[in-house]
């Protein structure tokens, strides 16, 4: 660390500081102060997210798999033979598998996720699997500017895949503007958009505080991470996890809150802590069908059929394009 940290300096460090630097830099300087969600998912924080998906409270991936499963065949008619698919934020590709076993002859799988080592694992796993596919992983942070492969001579119309309601890290205004680009990328295909819908924030608030605490450890990865890769000294044991349903805004927020009064050092920087500030460090949009359908069309999409849950916990849409 530089304690005479000067503008020259500062700028040396812009050109080579990593994405996580700077936006750690940015959040930290906003107030409330903020860390964008996707930086959870460093290894470690990828697989505490895999233990968050088989916990008892965690409803979403239970219950997006089982509407996944009992509903492939339809869903395999809507996304027709020979598919291209791209998903995005693929994660450790478990949800993928229902989709490629109901398909038609697919012709070419793209794994997107800002976790390379994970992707590669996972890929590998899934090569072994599936021989006669061709999985081109692209290791990529989808919120920013992308490039995919080249459409191949034979490669059939794209069809996107967002499973899990990542959607709902976004703002509304970054939801339409991923989805209006989702739009343009996926042109002559569609999307299949599984997201979280609006229910009593009982369970809401149980499925982001799980008694095992997986979910406040996966939480405080940000402050290990940024130890680990930024050489911060933030002490974990000053802040709690807090998880909470914000109505009016329809969304789950999460915030690492500060127990005490302290100081922390990034980068050079001397950060300072009131008792109680937070970090806010995701928020979780939920929606109605409807909200969502009509998000989907101003971005480009047409509408076509959703399925739920009987309990209509979760939802997953076609929505051609
Ligand atoms: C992967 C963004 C859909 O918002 O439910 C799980 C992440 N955060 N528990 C979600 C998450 C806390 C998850 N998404």
């Amino acid at each position: 660390r530089n304690p005479s940290f000067n503008v020259d300096s500062f700028q040396a460090q812009q050109a080579t500081l990593s994405d996580f630097a700077q936006d750690m830099l940015a959040g930290m300087a906003r107030r409330p102060r903020s860390i964008p969600p996707k930086y959870f998912y460093d290894e470690a924080g990828s697989a505490l997210f895999d233990r968050i998906c088989a916990l008892p409270e965690y409803y979403p991936t239970r219950t997006e798999l089982r509407i996944l499963t009992d509903r492939a065949a339809e869903i395999a008619n809507h996304i027709g033979p020979a598919a291209e698919i791209v998903e995005f934020g693929a994660g450790s590709l478990t949800k993928v598998r229902l989709l490629l076993d109901a398909l038609e002859a697919p012709k070419r799988y793209l794994p997107i996720d800002i976790s390379g080592a994970h992707l590669e694992s996972a890929v590998a796993r899934l090569r072994a699997e599936y021989p006669a596919l061709e999985v081109q992983p692209v290791v990529a942070d989808y919120t920013r500017r992308f490039a995919l492969p080249a459409p191949t001579v034979e490669s059939g119309r794209r069809v996107g895949f967002f499973p899990g309601s990542t959607l709902g890290n976004f703002s509304p205004e970054e939801a339409l503007a991923f989805l209006q680009s989702a739009a343009r990328m996926l042109h002559g295909g569609g999307l299949l958009l599984g997201v979280d819908l609006i229910k009593d924030p009982a369970l809401l608030h149980e499925a982001y505080n799980d008694a095992q605490g997986v979910t406040a450890a996966f939480n405080a990865n940000l402050l290990h991470r940024a130890n680990a890769e930024l050489g911060a000294d933030f002490q974990p044991g000053n802040f709690l996890h807090a998880a909470f349903y914000n109505a009016p805004l329809q969304r789950i927020e999460m915030h690492l809150v500060s127990k005490r009064a302290h100081a922390v050092n990034l980068l050079g920087e001397r950060l300072t802590f009131a008792e109680g500030e937070t970090i806010h460090t995701e928020n979780s949009h939920k929606f109605s069908i409807d909200g969502l359908r009509t998000l989907a069309v101003k971005a480009g999409f047409g509408i076509g059929p959703v399925w739920t849950d009987p309990e209509r916990l979760f939802s997953v849409h076609w929505l051609p394009v």
